[in-house]
């Protein structure tokens, strides 16, 4: 007899495989909220992805490609006003308002508890919640840990597979008591008795919350990557930062690469960029023609989670299994081993179809098709394009599982994650910031992390192109207070540091790039994408002891003939541009540091004020 049918809450039909009474009860607690027509457990197979894929092609959310073009891929057009993540309706509810620290939004739990239950109490109703079950990691790895999402979106099912270990066996790793985070993620679309659906349900209110005391997530209103894909910016991040912080150990907006040099020795590289700066054209670069022997391999293109090993090197896993990584942009030339991951099995959105079933985006060639049908379903011409009419909205997505992308590094899946070796810091910026500097130690890396700033993306919904600091890009996704994460990195540099010295291992360096700079003819003057290359091999060799580079105020940055040329003409003229440190700029921006510093002020580390003292005193010098 089903206990809840009083309430009119479906049947849990608990498949006998799920032994865990704690997460079955508060299934039953989310399903007597939101009122679900029907629960279904997913079990992660592929027959199943097929076929809630086949439903969505029926409902209008998804339309088949055409497989002599695309085999079995789909595009979905989303609503016009569900088009990336939501931050200003992006919440952290700790007790108390400075835990949460000045860059995030805080409401009280309490407060937000009675919110959230009135929004959610019966939001599901005349839909299915999806039961889904995900490891954030390899499965059983000691670096992962388990989520479970609750979610009345098949889109978000259908991704959650590509983007996660999803699945069955994620139970019995979980078994009958293991720890997981639950996830409430609702469209709020809810159906009257015989309304037909929307293709694209979603909610003009929208609210992302964490509890990060209780581990929870709340997410409504909105079926949009970050907002929705719970595993994704809500746990890897927000909810795992604050696990980091309480459990010593470090949840990055990172890409995770190995570089294997022509002699056969590899290297690890963690590198943080802010969305949208080209995370997953870094992870999956070519090395140029000339670095013959060279490769590089992508263990993750968006999110990493580094634990210390005993020996005191960090060792780091990609908590996903897929891409989420941004279309418009992505061609041969920019990212070839992108667009061979794209030849099947991936879910659009928000890109442009052409005439003949397959998809097109800016960028991905040089002249646009004569007809399409843009990302809102309406017809495009080259005409549009030339009036400032976009065919795929700036934001348009990909969802792919890593293992699609041909120069997947064989240890992606390996429980016991890679060593790093280096950290690499990046923001855009068109002026000041040189191509690269490495820090001279720790604590001037976690100075220049702190500090960095960025032009604003289509990855967030707001201004574009306007400067603002992203400390270790992490501004919408720190789970507590910003001055606090600055400290747990500084804690866990004096506390690898003991233990490398008693090992014989070494710190990760720490290197600062910007691949953005331009020109007075407001060109961008550094090549990039695979030529980032030549960086990374100064900086491997820096690792290395072997390559030189000249002192300067901020850190320690190649001159021109430290940096290996072969095959591509830049001049030195050019490095300069793309190097030189203008003086009065750098006083402008030690202001801009200067003021971050006083929003940050409750818990700033004093180590972090006395390295701007210290490199403002250089500056002058
Ligand atoms: O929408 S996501 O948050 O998943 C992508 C991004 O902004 O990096
Ligand atoms: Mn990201």
């Amino acid at each position: 007899m089903n206990q809840f049918a009083m309430q009119g809450v479906p049947a849990l039909n608990v498949p006998d495989y799920v032994k865990h009474q704690k997460l079955i009860a508060w299934i039953g607690e989310i399903a007597a909220l939101t009122k679900p027509d029907s629960i279904y457990w997913c079990d992660g197979s592929e027959a199943e992805y097929d076929r809630l894929c086949a439903q969505m092609v029926a409902a209008g959310t998804l339309k088949k490609l055409n497989p002599a073009k695309r085999a079995n891929s789909y595009l979905a057009l989303s609503d016009p006003s569900d088009v990336a993540r939501v931050e200003d309706r992006t919440f952290i509810c700790t007790d108390k308002k400075e835990d949460a620290g000045p860059t995030n939004n805080w409401i009280a739990p309490g407060e937000m508890r009675a919110t959230l239950g009135q929004l959610f109490d019966g939001c599901m109703r005349g839909r299915t919640l999806y039961v889904v079950p995900f490891s954030m990691g390899p499965l059983g790895s000691h670096i992962a840990h388990i989520g479970i999402e609750l979610s009345d979106s098949p889109y978000v099912v259908v991704n959650m597979r590509l983007m996660t270990r999803m699945g069955r066996a994620v139970y019995d790793v979980l078994g009958t008591g293991g720890e997981f985070v639950p996830c409430v993620h609702t469209v709020s679309k809810p159906l009257e008795q015989g309304e037909k659906d929307v293709a694209w349900p979603c909610n003009s209110t929208k609210y992302i919350v964490h509890f990060p005391a209780s581990q929870e997530i709340w997410s409504f209103g909105s079926g949009y990557g970050g907002n929705a894909l719970l595993g994704k910016k809500c746990f890897a991040l927000r909810i795992a930062s604050t696990m980091g912080r309480d459990q010593g150990w470090l949840a990055e907006h990172m890409l995770i690469l190995g570089v294997t040099s022509p002699e056969g020795k590899k290297h690890h590289v963690a590198a943080a960029f802010p969305s949208a700066c080209g995370k997953t054209n870094f992870a999956m670069q070519i090395p140029p023609a000339s670095f013959d022997g060279w490769k590089v391999s992508t263990i993750g293109d968006d999110i990493a989670w580094i634990k210390p090993g005993k020996d005191g090197r960090l060792y780091a896993i990609n908590p996903e299994a897929g891409y989420f990584g941004v279309a418009p942009g992505t061609n041969d030339k920019t990212n070839p081993n992108c667009m061979a991951s794209l030849n099947k099995d991936v879910i659009f959105t928000n890109v442009a179809l052409t005439d003949d079933g397959d998809v097109w985006w800016e960028g991905m060639t040089k002249e646009a098709p004569a007809h399409l049908i843009d990302w809102q379903g309406k017809d495009w011409t080259p005409e549009d394009g030339k009036a400032g009419r976009k065919a795929a909205h700036p934001n348009a997505r990909f969802t792919v599982a890593a293992t699609n992308n041909p120069v997947l590094d064989p240890e992606w899946d390996n429980p016991a994650g890679v060593a790093i070796d280096a950290f690499i810091f990046g923001g855009r910026r068109s002026t000041t910031v040189p191509l690269v500097t490495q820090a001279r130690d720790w604590v001037e890396g976690v100075y220049m992390a702190a500090t960095m700033g960025s032009e604003t993306t289509a990855a967030a919904a707001g201004a574009q192109g306007v400067v603002r600091r992203d400390p270790f890009a992490m501004l919408p996704f720190a789970g507590y207070n910003m001055s606090d994460y600055f400290q747990h990195w500084l804690n866990l540099g004096k506390q690898l540091g003991d233990a490398v010295k008693a090992s014989g291992a070494k710190l990760p360096a720490i290197f600062c790039v910007n691949w953005f700079r331009k020109g007075p003819d407001g060109q961008f003057v550094w090549p990039g994408y695979g030529e980032n290359m030549r960086v990374l091999k100064w900086m491997l060799e820096r690792v290395e002891g072997k390559a030189s580079g000249s002192e300067n105020v901020f850190g320690v940055t190649p001159r021109y003939n430290d940096l290996d040329w072969k095959g591509l003409d830049f001049t030195a003229s050019q490095f300069d541009t793309v190097t030189s440190i203008d003086k009065a700029a750098w006083q402008e921006e030690f202001k801009l540091h200067a003021d971050l510093f006083k929003k940050l002020e409750y818990h700033l580390p004093k180590e972090l004020i006395e390295t701007k003292a210290k490199l403002e005193q250089r500056l002058s010098a």
